[in-house]
């Protein structure tokens, strides 16, 4: 198959929304993420002298609309990012595509995990596997030489009569430091959710060391065949190169969010880092770390350069879900040490939990609400598991006989378990917060009290027969309007928001 170089115009089409189950079936709730695949994907295509654009769609739009904006860009590929959750509304984008005479691929989560599912939509010519950078830099050459695309690593491509050429991925770029600086500005900064706050996302690593089940590294890292390097980061240098250029981009910005997987601290990246953050940047910023690998000097080290906040992954406060089932690695004294360092300096602290993992039962989610109680976050998240195709956790839900793959995937819960109902599962995540703060009340009081409160807060969390449905339905609802009203105030009255942020 050969590429037409006619206008020399790559456009990226992102569908950025989720899907929330409502009384009225599937409502799409609008997105606006920054997306590093596609503006680092951006950059390589303009070095090669190539027009890039992107169709950030952050809500669905009628057909017309969409194919009256790619006739707009009139490119000759159409390149789709497609996560899982978005993947039927992508199908139909696609087929819509197919009627223009363009070549389209397709690249990200759903299409790396589920590649014989998605070669197959109609209107597809090609799907990229894994990381885009190579294939997407290939594809254009060839283009331009007017020359056969069929043997790109990483690439599959279905010929006219339904054939599909399967090529293996090629090896990882393994030093970010050659790629060239992403190209921020293929996102409108206002029609990013993070702007609201003059906030910006930015990624500064690739990878991840660890295995745990429930995460996309595990399969991603198995996909290369240089998998040693799978964990990569730009050198302190570039890394702020990187952030100059998106203050250049978006001026407005006023604080970061690092959203790497993790950052390196068992070399001096952080220490070479951290020195030219504080002479050359000085924002504040917020950033995911694993709590092993900080010390209480490195996040003394952090609130010097102006951290304020850390995004933790806890999971489970039950020792065998968290380090058997998840296999986290990771002993409840290395987090209470970790969110009690942050506490001491100031950071302010993010947990992220899961309810409704396979083997999971009301009595472990207590564990989890316990921990939080004791690990005192500013803030936590208790979303239902969702299984991710390619994850180890995804197969142990089915093995296990807890998940049915050929079930349609729902938004909220996809496990069906003996021991924990569904209605139990969605209460889980929706009042345990409520209950991290009754319990954290109740371990301030002194010794006898103490106990016959958290007694009966236990008897509270594990009774069975609260009429669950009511009480998930009454919390979402008073959710939604406070929402609204924060949406409301942030947009019309910023001063009062970050005043009552504070
Ligand atoms: C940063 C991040 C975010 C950020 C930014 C989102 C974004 N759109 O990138 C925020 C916080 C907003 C976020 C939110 C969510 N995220 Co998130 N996030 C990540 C994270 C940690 C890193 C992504 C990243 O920047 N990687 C680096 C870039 C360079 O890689 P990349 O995006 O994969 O792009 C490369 C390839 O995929 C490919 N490629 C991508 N697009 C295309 C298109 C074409 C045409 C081609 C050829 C190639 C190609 O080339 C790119 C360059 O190499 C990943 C986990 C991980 N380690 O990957 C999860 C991850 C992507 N998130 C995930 C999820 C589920 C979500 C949420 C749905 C969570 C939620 N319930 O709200 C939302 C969805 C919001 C959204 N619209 O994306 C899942 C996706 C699973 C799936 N199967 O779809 C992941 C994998 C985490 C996990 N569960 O393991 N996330
Ligand atoms: S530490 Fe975080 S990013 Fe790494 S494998 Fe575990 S969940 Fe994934």
């Amino acid at each position: 198959m050969k590429v037409k170089a006619r206008t020399k115009t790559f456009t990226f089409v992102y569908p950025d929304f989720e899907y929330n189950i409502t009384k009225k079936g599937m409502k799409p709730e609008p997105g606006g993420w920054y997306h590093e695949g596609i503006a680092q994907l951006a950059a390589i295509i303009e070095t090669k002298g190539w027009k890039v654009n992107l169709i950030h769609i952050r809500k669905p739009i009628k057909k017309e609309e969409f194919l009256s904006n790619i006739n707009k860009h009139n490119p000759d590929i159409v390149g789709f990012s497609i996560r899982t959750g978005v993947r039927e509304y992508a199908k139909k984008l696609i087929k819509w595509s197919s009627r223009l005479d363009k070549f389209i691929i397709a690249g990200s989560y759903h299409p790396t995990l589920w590649p014989d599912e998605v070669i197959q939509w109609d209107g597809i010519d090609a799907i990229c596997l894994g990381e885009g950078e190579k294939p997407v830099e290939q594809i254009i050459d060839l283009a331009n030489s007017g020359k056969e695309i069929d043997k790109i690593g990483s690439v599959w491509i279905k010929e006219k009569n339904g054939s599909v050429h399967k090529n293996s991925v090629q090896p990882l770029t393994e030093n970010l430091d050659n790629l060239p600086l992403p190209k921020f500005d293929i996102f409108h900064f206002k029609n990013l959710i993070a702007s609201q706050i003059k906030a910006a996302i930015i990624v500064l690593t690739r990878g991840c060391p660890y295995n745990c089940t429930y995460c996309w590294n595990n399969f991603a890292r198995s996909l290369y065949p240089n998998k040693h390097c799978y964990v990569r980061y730009r050198s302190p240098k570039n890394c702020i190169k990187y952030i100059k250029k998106v203050q250049k981009t978006y001026p407005e910005v006023m604080t970061f969010r690092f959203q790497d997987d993790l950052w390196p601290f068992y070399n001096d990246w952080f220490e070479n880092f951290s020195k030219e953050y504080e002479k050359n940047v000085g924002l504040p910023f917020e950033c995911h770390l694993r709590a092993n690998l900080l010390t209480e000097d490195i996040i003394k080290r952090l609130k010097e350069i102006k951290c304020f906040g850390i995004y933790f992954g806890v999971e489970s406060g039950n020792e065998y879900i968290r380090n058997t089932i998840l296999k986290r690695n990771m002993t409840e004294q290395v987090l209470l040490d970790a969110f009690a360092a942050c506490h001491k300096f100031g950071i302010r602290t993010h947990a992220y939990n899961i309810v409704g993992l396979p083997h999971e039962n009301m009595k472990t989610v207590l564990d989890t609400v316990k921990l939080n109680a004791k690990l005192k976050p500013t803030d936590m998240f208790f979303p239902v598991f969702f299984p991710y195709a390619g994850s180890e956790l995804y197969d142990i839900a089915v093995e296990s006989g807890y998940f049915d793959p050929q079930k349609p995937l729902k938004p909220d819960v996809n496990v069906e378990m003996p021991d924990f109902k569904k209605n139990q599962i969605k209460f889980s995540s929706l009042y345990s917060k409520t209950f991290v703060r009754l319990y954290q009340l109740v371990l301030g009081f002194p010794g006898i009290f103490r106990r016959v409160f958290e007694s009966t807060l236990d008897l509270l969390w594990l009774f069975p027969y609260w009429p669950f449905p009511v009480l998930n339905w009454y919390i979402k609802t008073k959710r939604k309007v406070e929402e609204k009203l924060k949406v409301f105030i942030k947009t019309r009255f910023f001063s009062l928001y970050l005043l009552l942020k504070k």
